[in-house]
């Protein structure tokens, strides 16, 4: 039954930020995810008869990607599979599965926050036996492999039934098909307090959840409206759908808008929530005031004892270098340890696996903890409601009393999308040129107190990145960032990250935007955004 066909290598396959994303058109030439499928697999050891979890987040073409992972995994002599039914898995709770089952590893098959549909992005994703993305060692080995793959094995058979719960067979892989928010949802109730959280939906507190018509709609359901008695109809866009009902499942102030709106609005829930396309991602508004993710981060470590998963505190925080600095405000005062990673959940896996951190965020609208080793969307909301079913306070003054408490990092990202690949690469290398030359140059009230471009050496594993992004820091605390973005499909995104420390509770209540106005100007000068890109203004501001 297991049938070797041979190859040819496609260029270009290497895994950005997160996994391999393409269009849809990419992935389906003729033997383009088989490639990608075997040449991972060639870079591993030792998972003959060990188990595989294979999940995705229900976009268009994940079920036919998801059938041919399962007959390459049978013939390459995996064991067993896990799979989600109808192929579904959060990429959190696949790697919850991961763990709980001592997986081998597995395949997650997603582009996230990236649209769907026929015309929009896919993705594959390998994560290792810790339940996290593979390092960057293991990445590169596997695109190494895509350019010199000759021949994948498959099995022939038919079809196999992704909608039935129960166990089947592929060759000689077992295939379970599971429930995809059971053994999630097992885990979410050792983390927070449920019953507290019931008596707040009891007390009358509200809430809206958007799915965004992606992967969470079912776990949110079963957990908030089933398990914990929020009212019928907090969750809107429930229903995963292959396109994500045509929207950006990005839950961002301008993805996410009408929810932001409503948010702001006199008919305001006590908490509005979204999550991304594959349910790692999340956004949470308190009536009348947005929390950004960087301070999210910050309120989360320093409350998340109040919570029965981490009543005897947390270990250490850890951020990506461009996430603001409000979480290191918290690690001093709670005397832990605080971490700078690059960008992307991979860099957090060996601090998590050495116990150094508990709680570990970034910007991008993801948190998580040593609970599995991806970003969890739903349990950061979850986390939320425990805290403020613990203090019984609003998320407004919660917010508040943390900044009188820290200070507030003023904090938003600026991105300037489909912009030229080669602006973007000239921009970025006349940047880092600059660099040795602005530690001490002055501009207006602003002076230059370190710059470089962004390396880390591991701690555990003692690996090193480099060229993780420009930051450029101002005495006081500002700070500029600038870095290309690793998840697009199309043309380069430019981001660029903004920071001011404003330690006087009296200003911490200005518009960001206007709190930023300095430093907003100073990133085009610096740069040279308009002469490098033909942009003026950004097209995503968060
Ligand atoms: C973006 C975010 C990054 C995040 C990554 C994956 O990467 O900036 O923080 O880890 O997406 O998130 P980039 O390289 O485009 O800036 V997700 O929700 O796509 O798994
Ligand atoms: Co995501």
């Amino acid at each position: 039954m297991i049938k070797t066909v041979s190859t040819t290598p496609y260029e270009g396959q290497r895994p950005g930020t997160s996994g391999l994303r393409k269009k849809v058109a990419v992935f389906l030439q003729p033997h383009y995810v088989e490639n990608f499928v075997q040449s991972i697999f060639d870079s591993l050891e030792g998972f003959a008869g060990q188990t595989l979890v294979v999940g995705g987040d229900g976009r268009h073409f994940n079920r036919q990607a998801i059938q041919r992972v399962l007959r390459i995994a049978a013939a390459n002599r995996f064991g067993r599979a896990i799979v989600g039914r109808g192929g579904i898995l959060s990429t959190p709770a696949a790697s919850h599965l991961i763990r709980k089952n001592r997986a081998f590893g597995g395949i997650v098959l997603s582009a996230s926050h990236n649209p769907g549909g026929p015309k929009g992005d896919f993705g594959i994703k390998y994560n290792v036996a810790n339940g996290g993305p593979a390092p960057e060692g293991i990445t590169e080995a596997i695109f190494k492999r895509t350019n010199t793959i000759a021949a994948y094995r498959i099995v022939e058979s038919p079809d196999l039934d992704l909608d039935r719960i129960g166990t089947s067979q592929v060759g000689d892989m077992a295939i379970s098909v599971i429930d995809p928010v059971t053994d999630y949802q097992a885990l979410m109730e050792t983390l927070v307090d449920f019953d507290r959280i019931r008596s707040l939906f009891g007390s009358g507190f509200r809430m809206r959840f958007d799915a965004m018509s992606a992967v969470t709609g079912p776990y949110a359901i079963k957990i908030l409206e089933g398990a914990l008695t929020a009212p019928a109809g907090s969750v809107v866009n429930a229903t995963p759908e292959e396109d994500f009902g045509g929207r950006h499942p990005d839950p961002n102030l301008v993805h996410a808008k009408q929810l932001y709106d409503l948010a702001m609005s006199a008919q305001a829930p006590d908490l509005c929530a979204a999550s991304d396309g594959d349910g790692d991602r999340n956004l949470v508004i308190g009536r009348g005031l947005f929390v950004t993710p960087s301070d999210s981060l910050a309120v989360i470590a320093a409350n998340a004892h109040l919570c029965p998963g981490y009543a005897k505190g947390i270990a250490g925080i850890a951020r990506s270098m461009p996430t603001s600095r409000a979480a290191d405000r918290v690690a001093e005062r709670l005397g832990i340890g605080l971490h700078e990673t690059p960008t992307g959940w991979k860099f957090f896996g060996n601090l998590l696996d050495a116990g150094l951190v508990t709680i570990c965020g970034e910007e991008s609208a993801g948190t998580g903890s040593n609970h599995v080793r991806e970003k969890d969307g739903l349990w950061a909301v979850l986390v939320w409601l425990d805290i403020l079913a613990a203090r019984r306070r609003s998320i407004a003054e919660i917010v508040r009393d943390h900044w009188s408490l820290h200070g507030r990092h003023y904090y938003s990202r600026h991105d300037y999308e489909e912009i030229d690949a080669d602006g973007a690469n000239a921009l970025v290398k006349a940047l880092r040129d600059a660099v040795p030359s602005l530690k001490g140059r002055r501009f207006g009230s602003l002076e230059v107190a370190q710059a470089d471009d962004f390396a880390y050496h591991d701690p555990v594993d003692h690996s090193d990145a480099t060229h993780q992004g420009i930051r450029i820091l101002f005495a006081g605390g500002s700070r500029l960032v600038y870095r290309l973005s690793g998840t697009g499909t199309g043309d380069a995104t430019l981001r660029v990250y903004i920071e001011r420390f404003e330690p006087d509770a009296a200003r911490h209540r200005l518009k960001t935007q206007d709190a930023l106005r300095d430093l907003i100007g100073l990133s085009h000068e610096l740069a040279g955004i308009s002469r490098h890109t033909g942009r003026t203004e950004p097209s995503v501001i968060t």
